[in-house]
């Protein structure tokens, strides 16, 4: 039987969002995986696209006064751009508007039907006609006479006919199946989750969504009144790609998919929207679902929503792919959240890259040029005991290294080459060539040379999935030709005999601290620094507003602001400054820490339960090493006091104030 094709998949994105490094990184992470795969010689298929379907691109395109597949064909071609410039080495770019994948989806969903594991039912819930959605009792039940919580307007119940996928059917297979397969979801504490969530008992799938309200979408095979609902036609994807049912002989040959690579914001949907899906059409499981974490930047996950995104192309353009990507990988433990931050970026560049590889190459060469014209010679036998702990070093870094990056545990997989690059620096220092060479110990002179030589060597293959432009000049400079050996036949002492080096290029140049205090510069405009600073909010009668035809705003520009309705869960005095209480809120289900000047008009206990108003898209800013995201509204009181802003009676926590 031939061997199976590595198949790894990434997350279709929203065609209605800019790109950020978050989607960036989960790209680039599938694109590192393929790259090794390819270079441990095994076949690969990677597949990556775009999510089309849905309201958020219908009123996305309306916005726009265009039609959602103008909206999404646009969208499509600045994904496929970024992927470019990131030569991301994707086989097939897969959009749910595809004819092909809009016939996998309608097979899907009519054998489903035919086996009765697609039911037509009643949906009865409160629905808000203008927002076009539903709310639970829960959430209305906390406003007055039944009014939507989102726009305050009546709501009504409606009951609306639906299609219901049987998900809850599969609930015990699927427990089963994650305690009995410990590779199915990971990291561990993702599959927890998972099945702490399936604790509770499962509800059905509501597949469909009536078209009188919702057109952009696959229409249902067996009632043409419907679209279908986006997740399900989205998670089809991964099939549909590969050729299922309409290219069985592909569709063979790929599935089950090796890797769903995604961010842990989407794992209850693939992990078991998706898995019960597959064992309803009885197809296997993909053999892992990893979910990685979040990177983090101003205290948040990166969103565009909370407005703290990084454009990948500003890093790459500023500091090179291969450091990017470098970065991404040795600074996140695959799995957990990370911090994204400029300076941890130079940080790390200058340790890891300036101090230790670059200089690795840029001291050897010129070295070995000097002393030895270049050459790099073989010998036969091993005189110190230090090469010999470095060519036992090399092999067993090799083998764990292979298993890291099988695992996808690339920081791990860095971790380990690193120390194979320290102990070959350590090295140098240890034997020091010049004094071999001053003493004319030609033998050992050699031996150093050609352990290094080959050291840098070996580093350059187990980097090269991570790193895949910037390696092969390494090879080119010790006098190689570009060319790979594949990792299983990666061997100690392939460096042939008599090997020219060259003299070395400029490899990773010093980032010197000035630079990244004219980043800050760069990076802090003034009007940030002036958003961001605390709210020494004034203890005098503030004067009273006026407003001149001048200051009048648009509403749009009203808009702009997202108040909303936030909940004190804890506060404390920030150390050292008098004015200031760092507060942690609610909104709604989120969590975010504010910094607040209010420390002289309300202790931290009276302000715990409160309710408060809170500008939500304020850009987060760190005052005194604390992130604020975020600003709390107060007004001043005749005796010079600070009177928060509240509403007069209990608001839904997270609504929106307007
Ligand atoms: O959820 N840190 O699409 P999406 C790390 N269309 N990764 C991040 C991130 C961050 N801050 N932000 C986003 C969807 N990501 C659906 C998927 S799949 C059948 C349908 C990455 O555009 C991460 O991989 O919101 C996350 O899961 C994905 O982008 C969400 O992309």
């Amino acid at each position: 039987m031939n061997k199976k094709t590595f198949y790894i998949t990434t997350p279709i994105y929203y065609a209605n969002a800019v790109l950020h490094i978050g989607h960036a990184f989960t790209t680039l992470a599938a694109d590192t995986a393929v790259r090794f795969q390819q270079a441990m010689g095994n076949e690969t298929f990677f597949l990556t696209g775009s999510d089309e379907h849905g309201q958020k691109v219908e009123q996305a395109a309306k916005l726009r006064g265009i039609t959602p597949i103008q909206h999404t064909d646009e969208m499509v071609e600045k994904f496929k751009a970024l992927w470019k410039k990131l030569d991301i080495q994707f086989d097939h770019f897969v959009r749910t508007t595809d004819e092909s994948h809009k016939k996998s989806v309608q097979y899907i969903l009519k054998l489903l039907f035919d086996k009765g594991l697609i039911y037509e039912d009643k949906y009865q819930g409160w629905y808000c006609t203008p927002c076009e959605r539903f709310w639970t009792e829960k959430e209305t039940s906390i406003t007055e006479g039944k009014i939507c919580p989102d726009c305050k307007r009546p709501i009504e119940t409606i009951e609306e006919k639906n299609y219901f996928f049987r998900m809850s059917k599969f609930q015990t297979q699927l427990i089963e199946y994650i305690n009995s397969h410990p590779n199915f979801i990971r990291p561990e504490s993702r599959k927890n989750e998972v099945l702490g969530f399936l604790n509770q008992p499962l509800g059905d799938l509501c597949v469909s969504r009536p078209k009188k309200r919702l057109s952009w979408g696959i229409e249902l095979p067996f009632d043409s009144d419907y679209v279908t609902y986006v997740w399900f036609d989205a998670l089809a994807n991964y099939i549909s790609a590969a050729g299922y049912p309409y290219d069985m002989d592909k569709f063979n040959k790929l599935w089950p998919a090796s890797y769903h690579l995604i961010g842990k914001d989407i794992l209850t949907t693939h992990s078991v929207y998706w898995s019960t899906m597959l064992m309803a059409l009885e197809l296997p499981l993909p053999e892992t679902i990893f979910a990685h974490g979040w990177w983090i930047t101003g205290g948040g996950k990166m969103s565009k929503s909370v407005g703290n995104v990084v454009d990948p192309l500003s890093f790459v353009d500023k500091y090179g792919l291969d450091a990017f990507r470098f970065f991404l990988f040795r600074e996140m433990v695959f799995g957990t959240d990370c911090t994204f931050s400029e300076e941890s970026f130079v940080y790390r560049y200058n340790a890891d890259l300036a101090n230790d590889l670059g200089n690795l190459l840029q001291r050897t060469l010129p070295l070995v040029q000097r002393y030895r014209e270049g050459f790099f010679h073989k010998q036969k036998e091993t005189i110190f005991p230090q090469t010999t702990e470095i060519i036992k070093m090399s092999e067993a870094i090799k083998t764990d290294y292979i298993k890291s990056m099988n695992d996808l545990m690339f920081n791990e997989a860095l971790g380990r080459i690193w120390e194979l690059v320290g102990r070959l620096n350590k090295y140098i220092d240890e034997l020091a060539p010049w004094t071999l060479a001053k003493n004319q110990k030609i033998n050992e002179l050699d031996e150093v040379f050609y352990t290094v030589g080959e050291g840098i060597r070996f580093v350059a293959h187990l980097v090269r999935p991570i790193m895949p432009h910037q390696m092969p000049s390494f090879i080119k400079q010790l006098g190689l030709p570009e060319t790979f050996t594949l990792l299983p036949d990666l061997q100690w002492g392939q460096l042939p005999d008599n090997t020219k080096c060259q003299t070395p290029e400029p490899m990773f140049p010093r980032l010197d601290t000035p630079r990244i205090e004219n980043l800050k510069a760069e990076k802090q405009p003034e009007k940030t620094k002036t958003q961001g600073a605390p709210q020494e909010l004034s203890p005098k009668p503030a004067p009273v507003a006026t407003s001149t035809e001048a200051d009048l705003i648009e509403y749009d520009d009203f808009m702009k602001t997202q108040l909303c309705i936030a909940e004190v869960i804890s506060a404390a005095k920030v150390e050292k400054a008098d004015k200031l209480l760092q507060l942690k809120v609610k909104i709604g289900e989120e969590e975010r820490s504010l910094v607040a000047g209010i420390a002289q008009h309300y202790t931290p206990e009276e302000l715990i339960g409160k309710q408060v108003v809170m500008v939500k898209n304020l850009k987060p800013a760190k005052i005194r090493g604390i992130v604020s995201q975020g600003m709390i509204l107060a007004a001043g009181t005749p005796d010079g006091g600070l009177a928060l802003v509240q509403p007069s009676k209990p608001a839904i926590s997270g609504v929106r104030v307007k």
